[in-house]
């Protein structure tokens, strides 16, 4: 089996939707004509490895989500119950929660991640907009293009769906990276009251 093509299972039975955060026809059956990516959808664009892009399933506790997560952050030891209720909730909230990961398949271990979360508002005429959230690229991983092949992905599909703008918030050593992708400092600042650590 080419690592990067999808096996029937991976094509969304009924137990693959329910396990997946959201159902990732969305992201395969874009236009993706205004995208750089250069495959179509959302299969990772290098075959011969063993990388697979895909939506975070409510199994992705055992595969070193959170693991993953800490390299970005604090993430705090908690159960696969407390993630699973938290998954839980974000999968009800159809529509507004896309978090992709990047697994490697030769070791069933997450390698990268990013969020689109999809805010809705009054302004605009009643728009939507996207924010990106949580990019993360395990250290081993970096310079693989991982975060940038995500990065594109949803932001493309932000402005597929109608998102008006969207938005991101990061370290100032890395606002180089993001303008690359056509992220501007408008001039806003990003301020943040933090209740917790
Ligand atoms: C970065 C992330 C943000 C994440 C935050 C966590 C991107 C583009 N930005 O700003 O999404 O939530 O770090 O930092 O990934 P914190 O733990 O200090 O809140």
């Amino acid at each position: 089996m080419e690592p990067c093509s999808r096996t029937t299972q991976e094509k969304g039975t009924p137990g693959d939707l329910q396990d997946s955060l959201f159902d990732d026809t969305v992201l395969r059956t874009m236009n993706t004509d205004k995208c750089k990516f250069a495959m179509k959808g959302i299969q990772y664009p290098r075959p011969g490895t063993s990388l697979f892009a895909r939506p975070l399933r409510r199994s992705d506790y055992n595969k070193g989500f959170l693991q993953l997560l800490s390299q970005l952050t604090k993430v705090g030891d908690y159960s696969k119950e407390a993630f699973e209720a938290q998954f839980n909730s974000m999968q009800a909230l159809s529509g507004m929660y896309y978090v992709v990961v990047i697994e490697d398949t030769s070791t069933a271990t997450l390698v990268a991640s990013a969020t689109l979360l999809i805010e809705h508002k009054f302004i605009h005429g009643a728009v939507i907009r996207g924010r990106i959230e949580d990019v993360v690229v395990d250290s081993e991983y970096r310079s693989s293009s991982l975060g940038s092949f995500l990065l594109e992905l949803l932001t493309c599909f932000s402005e597929e769906i109608g998102c008006y703008k969207i938005t991101l918030d990061c370290k100032l050593k890395l606002v180089g990276f993001y303008e690359k992708f056509g992220y501007n400092n408008e001039g806003q600042c990003f301020l943040t009251k933090r209740f917790k650590d």
